[in-house]
């Protein structure tokens, strides 16, 4: 059995060459995005058997995507090609305030997973399952796949992980935030990040936000470049700050930055080095322009760990 499964959509990225933007490009590079599978693909290079559960179209862009995850080292063989709807795609668009995304999804083979997806016996025996708040909006059948693995739990023994991940794209916080607090609620362990805790449910305060969230095990605050708080539910909150690294392109910093974070837990390790190792996985991804091109080189995660401990201050 994998040790980690990751449930979600992922989609073909198009996008201009900055400075350019999608009102006169000509041209667009493409990409594979996709929460779910960036964070199942940084947990394969860390060392970790994980598979990745989803839909794709039987198209093009499907191929690709299939294509692209596996090669990273992560087991596709839970994703179903869906002969009746296409696989999404996205378009970014490189702002000087930031890059918007436009989504082309409404409908994709991935909007068409549910709950039953979660039943298949391939997946007994998985120590994680990892879903986020993307998929509860992308339609009532998914949204009801993500309430049934918190609340369910039909991965026995497994822990849920539950990136909070609102896209104001696909829904405005004001009908997410009831949704995703009641979603990350019935998790194990949330990651949500201090300004989306703050857009969603009004304070940015790590304290307030696990007074929030009673339930899990655990609940990590994300601050980006500052810093990141893990809070378990009982005993006291630590908090590391972040490394300081040049930004290129911050899209998929979170999901490495959930996967460094999972990897030191699935090794044994307490919330400050799994503090540590998610600063360090997002800080190769924020330096890299893709959404998951900087994933973390074969072996790197035991090098860094059997390292003198000069590394880690
Ligand atoms: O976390 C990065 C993702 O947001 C990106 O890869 C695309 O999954 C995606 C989405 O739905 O926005």
């Amino acid at each position: 059995a994998p040790e980690v499964v990751t449930c979600g959509e992922s989609m073909v990225v198009l996008c201009p060459p900055p400075p350019e933007t999608l009102a006169d490009a000509e041209r667009v590079s493409v990409t594979v995005g996709g929460a779910e599978s960036n964070l199942a693909m940084s947990l394969a290079r860390l060392g970790h058997r994980t598979a990745w559960l989803s839909r794709v179209g039987a198209d093009p862009f499907g191929r690709r995507v299939l294509r692209h995850v596996s090669a990273a080292g992560v087991d596709t063989a839970l994703v179903t090609v869906d002969p009746d709807a296409p696989t999404g795609v996205y378009f970014k668009d490189p702002h000087a305030g930031g890059t918007r995304v436009h989504y082309y999804r409404a409908g994709s083979a991935a909007s068409r997973l549910g709950p039953e997806a979660l039943a298949d016996p391939r997946l007994v025996g998985a120590r994680v399952l990892h879903l986020s708040g993307i998929t509860a909006a992308l339609s009532g059948s998914c949204r009801a796949l993500v309430a049934d693995a918190v609340h369910r739990r039909p991965v026995a023994g497994a822990l849920v992980s539950f990136d909070v991940n609102h896209r104001p794209a696909l829904w405005p916080a004001r009908r997410a935030a009831p949704v995703l607090r009641e979603l990350a609620d019935a998790a194990d362990l949330v990651f949500v990040g201090r300004d989306e805790a703050e857009t969603l449910w009004g304070t940015p305060d790590p304290a307030a936000v696990r007074r929030l969230l009673p339930r899990p095990e655990l609940v990590v605050v994300k601050d980006g470049p500052i810093a990141a708080t893990a809070l378990p539910r009982s005993g006291a909150p630590a908090t590391v700050p972040a490394p300081r690294v040049g930004v290129v392109e911050p899209v998929g910093a979170g999901d490495a930055f959930a996967a460094g974070y999972l990897s030191a837990l699935l090794r044994g390790l307490g919330p400050v080095p799994a503090l540590r190792l998610g600063h360090l996985v997002a800080a190769q991804a924020l330096a890299s322009a893709g959404d998951n091109a900087a994933l973390p080189a074969r072996g790197w995660f035991d090098d860094l760990v059997a390292a003198p401990a000069t590394v880690w201050s």
